[in-house]
């Protein structure tokens, strides 16, 4: 297989089956998967999905089978037993020393072969895009269930593909949490960061500080006084399970020591002068910080770290640090200096925005790049999330007519939001992936929220996955996928770049 063979697939135009099921459609090019795998070699007879078809896997492999078999039997109306062995007219999941996975189709069977579960799972989202779009409807359709004979070998550019959500701003339910997992592991993202604290509210159960919850979550606690509500431990161990069985690592952000109004409504003591301030239901950022000089501060810093790292098996910590306005910058380098070694401390990687750069403890953290700047360069700390709010953040709006979002740091068609590189900020060793984060200070329900993401995190984690980009290729990729949104009932966005 060469990479001349990728090439070419990713340059010729692409032709997806279309959403009214013909009795012979054309099987969908191997080439049109978004994000857009590494090498691709199409050739040979197409598979067919039967009613006689089983998947295959080995005990190991058992939930990425289940996967499947849930992805596909709604719209085939077959039973797709999962079997540990099978002869022919099979869907095969074996595990190798292969990096990243590789799909193989013939006229007998789908093989994908992983080094392990994620890779797995990422050659089964690939093959879920190589079926007609009608696979994702809900109840059984008749279409001719065939892909394309021959083989795609692939991996990601980057190890971390994430996107963030703002629970805070808008309180966002764990089903709508579920429903975004859904929807962006399909697009191989494999880290979902929570924003979990802000001014206006606090989203999960912190035991040793009910009072962050019972005040900071309660109704009218989001923007505008609208919503309200926060996630239990019991929710958000669900979540991160959820999550892991997509192959998604959760990371749980706790804003600090800036965005911190809502605690400080909650617990005066955390204020300098022990005045609780007023609940602020307003979108003003930079106003509030925690008392750093004070040692109630650093017990309730390391309550919430010890009792949210305990909650948390992902590698990541995220302790904001952004937008620290009120804070003097001596404070901040005091603070920062104090709680980065406290989420080491507790077995996990710190990270936080670029601002913690500034501290020398920011030496082993993770830095989430959001400036607009075009190049950065990282004094302390060694490996950077690229997250460029004038490219990633999905809650710019796409331009001035766009109902939601906002435009500060300008607007974001499609095509701004796909055409940039990692490298251009920071040299290639120190970049460990790309994240789109959304943040929700317009955004109410999972229709806002999927308005905003899509098609954009999809640009996004091309980006992440990719490591040749071609907007005229994804352009015709992206506008395939359209009627696999729209049979999910997915609310995304038509745009005019797009077609
Ligand atoms: C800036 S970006 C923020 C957030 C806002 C966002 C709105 C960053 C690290 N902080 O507090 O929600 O802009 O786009």
């Amino acid at each position: 297989m060469r990479i001349v063979a990728a090439l070419l697939a990713l340059a010729l135009p692409l032709t997806a089956a279309p959403a009214v099921p013909a009795a012979e459609a054309p099987a969908i090019a191997l080439s049109s998967v978004v994000p857009a795998p590494l090498e691709v070699r199409q050739q040979g007879a197409t598979f067919r999905l039967t009613d006689r078809t089983v998947i295959e896997a080995p005990r190991s492999a058992r939930n990425v089978a289940n996967r499947l078999a849930e992805a596909l039997r709604p719209a085939t109306g077959y039973r797709l037993p999962v079997v540990e062995r099978a002869r022919t007219n099979k869907i095969s999941l074996r595990t190798d020393e292969s990096p990243g996975y590789r799909l193989t189709v013939t006229k007998s069977a789908i093989t994908i072969d992983a080094r392990d579960n994620a890779g797995l799972f990422d050659g089964v989202q690939t093959l879920r895009q190589l079926l007609p779009p009608a696979i994702d409807a809900a109840t059984p359709q008749r279409a001719a269930w065939v892909v394309a004979g021959g083989e795609i070998a692939d991996r990601p550019r980057y190890a971390y593909r994430g996107a963030m959500l703002d629970l805070a701003r808008h309180f966002h339910t764990p089903d709508e949490v579920k429903r975004y997992i859904d929807e962006i592991s399909r697009f191989k993202i494999n880290y979902l960061h929570l924003h979990l604290s802000d001014d206006q509210g606090w989203r999960v159960q912190i035991d040793s500080w009910p009072r962050l919850t019972a005040v900071g979550g309660a109704p009218g606690t989001g923007v505008d006084g609208t919503g309200g509500g926060f996630l239990t431990k019991a929710d958000y161990r669900d979540l991160v399970r959820y999550a892991a069985d997509r192959y998604v690592t959760i990371i749980p952000e706790i804003d600090m020591p800036g965005h911190v109004n809502a605690a400080q409504v909650a617990y005066p003591e955390l204020t300098c002068d022990g005045v609780a301030p007023p609940p602020r239901t307003d979108t003003a950022v930079g106003y509030s910080s925690l008392c750093i000089g004070q040692e109630t501060t650093y017990r309730f810093v390391e309550d919430v770290i010890r009792e949210l790292a305990a909650l948390t098996p992902g590698p990541y910590l995220h302790i904001g640090g952004d937008e620290a306005h009120a804070t003097t910058e001596a404070d901040y380098l005091a603070f920062q200096q104090r709680v980065l070694p406290l989420v080491a401390k507790y077995g996990k990687t710190p990270y936080g925005w670029n601002e913690i750069d500034q501290a020398p403890a920011a030496k082993d953290a993770v830095l989430q790049y959001w400036n607009e700047e075009p190049t950065f360069t990282p004094v302390h700390a060694s490996k950077v999330v690229l997250s460029p709010a004038n490219r990633a953040y999905l809650d710019m709006k796409y331009d001035p007519s766009t109902p939601l979002g906002l435009n500060w740091a300008g607007y974001i068609e499609v095509r701004t939001a796909y055409d940039w590189d990692p490298t251009t900020y920071v040299p290639e060793r120190a970049v460990l992936g790309v994240e789109a984060p959304l943040w929700s200070e317009t955004l109410r329900d999972l229709d806002d929220i999927e308005f905003m993401a899509f098609p954009r995190l999809a640009a996004i984690a091309e980006i992440g996955w990719s490591p040749r980009k071609d907007w005229e290729s994804f352009r015709t990729r992206i506008h395939a996928y359209y009627p696999r949104w729209e049979n999910r009932g997915v609310n995304f966005y038509r745009s005019p770049q797009v077609g």
